[in-house]
C-alpha cells in the first residue's frame, strides 16, 4: 500500500520521507530516476508516495508536480538547474541587527530573488537582543508600505517569536540569509526539544562560519514547514534584466510615467520623479540606495 509524504532531507541518492509525523529512510524506485529529466528526480519538500519494505524503510514510487521550485546551476552542465527545494511558496530573509551586521542592500536581492522564484517574500530582522538601531524603524516603514510583513525577533530570548511563528505556520518557507545571522538558532527556537548545529561567529571577520551545509525542511508544531539553508547566495538573480530592476520596486511604480525621459535610470537623469520622491521622502532612501547599488553592481 502506498502512503503520501513529504521529503524532508535528502542524503546522497537516500531520503528521508515525513508521512504523518513519522520519518522513513527511502530509496528511489529505479523505474523514476529513468523517467524524470531533470537533474534532480527528487527534492526537498516534493510530495510523494512511499510504499514499506519489511525492515520499515520505504522506496519513493511517484514524485508529484511541483508548484515551485527553488533551483540554482548544475555543476558542470550548462542550462541545467539542480533543484535545491519544491513546492516551497515563502521565501523568509532573514538578516541580523549585528554581529553579523545588517546588509540592507542583500535584503533587497533576496527579495527581488523571491519574485522571481514567484515566494512570497517576508522579512526577518533576529538578534534584536543585541541592539535596535534606528534604521529598523525606517525598514519597518519601507517594507509595510509595499506589503512585505517584517518581524523583528530574537532567537536567544524569543521575543518577536510568537508573532512570526503565526505566520510561519500557513507556509512552507524557507530561511535564507547571511551565515551567521540565526536561521539554525530561529529554527531551534520555534521547535522545541529541536537541536540543530549552530555556530560561532569569526571574530576577525565578524561572519558566520557557514556551519548549514544542506537544506532540510522541518515540521512547525502550529503547522506549516520551515527549510534551514547554508548561508545562501541570491540564486538566478544574475537573470533580471537591467533595465527592469526598477519594476521589482513597487513603491516606484506610480512615479516610472513621469520621468522626463524615456527608459530613464534614475540614477543621473534631469527631471527625475524617481529622485524627486525620494527628496521628498515618499520613496524610502534605504530603498533607493539598494536600488542603485544592484545597478551598479552588473
Ligand atoms: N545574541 C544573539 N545571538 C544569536 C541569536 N541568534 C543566533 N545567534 C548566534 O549567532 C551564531 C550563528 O547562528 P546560526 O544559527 O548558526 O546562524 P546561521 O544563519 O544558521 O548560519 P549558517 O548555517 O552558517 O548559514 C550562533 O553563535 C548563535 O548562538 C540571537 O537572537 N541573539
Ligand atoms: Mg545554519
Ligand atoms: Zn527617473
Amino acid at each position: 500500500m502506498a502512503v503520501e509524504g513529504t521529503v524532508i532531507r535528502g542524503h546522497g541518492k537516500s531520503f528521508i520521507v515525513r508521512c504523518q509525523g513519522q520519518e522513513f529512510f527511502c530509496e528511489i524506485r529505479g523505474k523514476l530516476k529513468f523517467i524524470a529529466r531533470s537533474t534532480t528526480p527528487v527534492a526537498v519538500g516534493d510530495n510523494v508516495t512511499i510504499t514499506l519494505n519489511a525492515d520499515g524503510s520505504g522506496i519513493i514510487e511517484t514524485v508529484a508536480e511541483r508548484a515551485t521550485m527553488f533551483c540554482r546551476p548544475a555543476k558542470g552542465l550548462i542550462g541545467r538547474r539542480q533543484i535545491l527545494a519544491a513546492n516551497l511558496d515563502q521565501l523568509a530573509v532573514v538578516g541580523s541587527v549585528a554581529n553579523p551586521a545588517l546588509k540592507v542592500g542583500l535584503i533587497d536581492r533576496f527579495l527581488i530573488a523571491a519574485e522571481m522564484g514567484r515566494l512570497k517574500p517576508i522579512v526577518i530582522i533576529n538578534k534584536i537582543d543585541l541592539e535596535r538601531p534606528a534604521i529598523l524603524g525606517e525598514l519597518e516603514r519601507g517594507y509595510t508600505a509595499i506589503n512585505i510583513p517584517i518581524y523583528f525577533v530574537s532567537a536567544k530570548t524569543g521575543e518577536g517569536c510568537d508573532e512570526l511563528i503565526k505566520n510561519l505556520a500557513d507556509h512552507k518557507t524557507l530561511l535564507g540569509g547571511h551565515s551567521g545571522c540565526g536561521k539554525s538558532a530561529l529554527i531551534n527556537r520555534l521547535i522545541p526539544g529541536l537541536d540543530i548545529k549552530t555556530g560561532e561567529i569569526s571574530e576577525a571577520t565578524e561572519r558566520g562560519i557557514h556551519t548549514t551545509t544542506h537544506i532540510e525542511l522541518f515540521a512547525l508544531p502550529q503547522g506549516g514547514f520551515v527549510a534551514d539553508s547554508p548561508g545562501l547566495k541570491v540564486m538566478g538573480f544574475m537573470e533580471i534584466d537591467k533595465e527592469r530592476l526598477d519594476s521589482y520596486y513597487p513603491e516606484m511604480h506610480p512615479y516610472l510615467e513621469k520621468c522626463r525621459f524615456a527608459g530613464c535610470t534614475h540614477s543621473h537623469e534631469p527631471g527625475c520623479a524617481v529622485k524627486e520622491a525620494v527628496e521628498k521622502g515618499e520613496i524610502p532612501e534605504f530603498r533607493y540606495h539598494s536600488y542603485l547599488s544592484i545597478r551598479q553592481s552588473y
